[in-house]
């Protein structure tokens, strides 16, 4: 088996993470839903606050069954360590509340998930950390965009909801060069189509709300690192903000990464033929899915990169915004919701809804349209999928 395969990820899914339970040999990891771990002497309490001793203190500080899906995440992405947390949002602040001082600069990609893009520009600017959004797909506009005090190349890749490919390697080499790191958002494709740990990023997140979980009944999100320096900083932080994940929580996403590699291949495999379904209906004017990049650049980065397209499509009708309602309003087999990475197919209008924070004219200029419509495909039948917006695109 070619390590870092395919079929390598789909084995890591089912194997990583779990220790064997010490007492009764349980299969899955013991859900150690306790806030606390007794000690069994003082000095012994002592030992591990100063870390002389391992051993579990207080789950905001570690806790067995967070451990395992820490475990389980760090091994798909490659990586050495990782940190979860209580949702994807608190992934992205903490990293920059740990990473970032006031006077610091940042450069991210324009179009981001709308809260990250927000709190970028609202909240991290009040503490003295600036922000220049660019479209990290485009090699020179990063050039431009980075200082002498930039200390965090942010990127998505692809971009929510307009699918933009950045080169990964390309970034963090860049980034390097100019004393910065690379943090990848890699939510969209999850490690099964995309690792990027191995092209040189320095730091990986994801909200596990979406495909790691996969089941739409949690929110988490997770950090992966190699370096333990960069490990121990954002940890810090982690536990003084309090954003850490909850065991019952850790438990449920480290079930759903079991079938993690079984769902994104099938609802890749539904994307695919429902993206051509929408490229090839008369009532549809744009289609964005990675398979249909038209740049020679990109979709050499997209070969290089990605081992596949992912199960995320955004498109625009030609009846704009006003036609993409009454398409919303149509669908029955479709959940109109937001979040993505789930079984069931959801879709929703980034403008109004993900994307509506952001104003108006910088989520244009970001390519989020007043009629874009983004669609995450999920596993039901293609049969279905297409018949159902067969049905609700005849009422546009
Ligand atoms: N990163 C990306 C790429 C996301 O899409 C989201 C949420 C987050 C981070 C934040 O994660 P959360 O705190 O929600 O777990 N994206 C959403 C979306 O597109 N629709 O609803 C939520």
């Amino acid at each position: 088996m070619k390590k870092n395969s395919k079929e390598n990820s789909q084995t890591l899914c089912i194997h990583s993470g779990g220790e064997p339970d010490p007492v009764y040999g349980a299969v899955m990891p013991p859900i150690y839903q306790t806030s606390t771990f007794t000690f069994k002497s003082a000095e012994q309490g002592g030992r591990r606050f100063a870390g002389k001793e391992k051993g579990y203190i207080y789950t905001r500080l570690g806790n067995p069954t967070i451990n395992a899906l820490e475990n389980a995440v760090a091994s798909l992405e490659c990586g050495k360590y990782a940190l979860a947390t209580s949702t994807g949002m608190s992934a992205v602040s903490t990293i920059f509340f740990a990473l970032c001082s006031a006077g610091d600069h940042i450069v991210a990609s324009s179009a981001l998930y709308g809260a990250t893009r927000v709190f970028l520009e609202n909240e991290l600017q009040r503490f003295g950390i600036t922000t220049t959004f660019v479209d990290t797909s485009r090699k020179k506009e990063v050039e431009k965009a980075f200082q002498k005090n930039t200390k965090i190349l942010y990127i998505e890749t692809p971009t929510n909801p307009t699918l933009r490919i950045s080169d990964i390697k390309w970034c963090a080499d860049y980034a390097h060069k100019h004393k910065a790191i690379l943090a990848v958002d890699n939510t969209f494709l999850s490690p099964i189509l995309q690792k990027p740990l191995l092209l040189g990023a320095d730091i990986v997140l994801h909200s596990v709300t979406k495909f790691l979980n996969g089941h739409s009944d949690v929110v988490g999100g997770i950090i992966v690192f190699n370096d333990e320096d960069l490990k121990e900083k954002v940890s810090k932080t982690l536990k003084h903000l309090g954003g850490t994940m909850d065991p019952h929580q850790a438990y449920l996403v480290f079930r759903g990464i079991k079938t993690l590699a079984l769902r994104v291949l099938s609802a890749q495999e539904n994307a695919r033929k429902v993206a051509k379904f929408l490229k090839n209906h008369k009532a549809v004017q744009k289609v964005i899915y990675p398979e249909f990049e038209k740049d020679p650049e990109i979709k050499k980065v997209i070969k290089k990169q990605m081992n596949g397209p992912g199960a995320l499509i955004s498109f625009e009708l030609k009846g704009g915004f006003e036609a993409g309602k009454k398409l919303l309003n149509s669908v029955k087999i479709m959940t109109l919701a937001v979040s993505l990475g789930g079984v069931e197919s959801l879709i929703q209008h980034p403008a109004s809804m993900t994307h509506s924070g952001v104003k108006r004219e910088e989520r244009i200029k970001a390519g989020i349209t007043d009629g874009l419509v983004r669609l995450s495909v999920g596993c039901e039948s293609f049969e279905d999928l297409s018949e159902d917006l067969k049905r609700a695109l005849e009422k546009v």
